[in-house]
């Protein structure tokens, strides 16, 4: 016992101590010790887990803004509460924001200026998909629906922010989602969110989802979800 040795009269005392007295008090401390360890994992039965990403601007050239913001999950028992900050966004227009990413096990990243295929200056929807992979869940009035093309989503302020928050049942959204993706799970810390949305004009190179117009796509933050607290 180290403490023992530094403390000399501690020493003293256990040496005077008869053996079936220390085994006494070691069984005691069990016995203490035992209701411990359950008071200390019971929290554990109601934690969160929390997951986040940081959003950095992307095409600011085009858009001529730097929007940032942060993408937040919650993930407690059955609820799972999503919130989206952003700022510097397209002010007075809606903004499509997804997380993004691959139904196989790879993780996504956020398209870097390499994506930029037809070298056009622009990273269009079509050219971060190498890197992102596919539209996966809408931030929308009501996520499960996973309606990307028709779902309501958020319309930045006249002074381009905007906050979206959302509480969804996870087994709600794992089951959409798993239907949606060859029975993929949610792994959340494999996916990135996109913002997406411009009002400014754009040249005819920009490519776009079927019929949806490059600006309502066309990608203005990224950022990795991790997990985090
Ligand atoms: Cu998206």
């Amino acid at each position: 016992m180290t403490m023992g040795r530094l403390n000399p009269r501690y020493e003293v005392i256990s040496m005077k101590r008869p053996p079936f007295l220390t085994l006494a008090l070691a069984a005691m401390a069990c016995l203490f010790a035992v209701p411990a360890a359950a008071q200390g994992s019971s929290p554990e039965r109601h934690s969160e887990t929390v997951y986040v990403a940081h959003l950095h601007p992307m095409n600011a050239k085009i858009t001529k803004l730097q929007t940032t913001g942060e993408a937040r999950f919650t993930a407690k028992g059955d609820s799972l509460s999503i919130s989206v900050k952003v700022k510097g966004a397209a002010p007075g227009i809606t903004h499509w924001q997804h997380f993004h990413g691959f139904k196989d096990n790879r993780d996504a990243a956020c398209a870097t200026q390499e994506a930029d295929a037809n070298r056009d200056g622009i990273i269009d929807l079509i050219e971060t998909e190498p890197a992102s992979g596919t539209t996966m869940v809408p931030f929308i009035d009501d996520p499960v629906s996973m309606n990307v093309a028709e779902g309501t989503y958020p319309r930045a302020s006249a002074a381009g922010t905007y906050e979206y928050r959302r509480t969804v049942s996870l087994k709600a959204l794992s089951a959409a989602f798993s239907k949606a993706f060859d029975g993929s799970k949610l792994d959340l810390d494999r996916r990135v969110v996109l913002i997406h949305g411009t009002a400014n004009a754009l040249p005819g190179s920009v490519a776009s989802l079927g019929p949806i117009p490059a600006q309502v796509t066309l990608p203005i933050a990224c950022g990795t979800i991790e997990r985090g607290s």
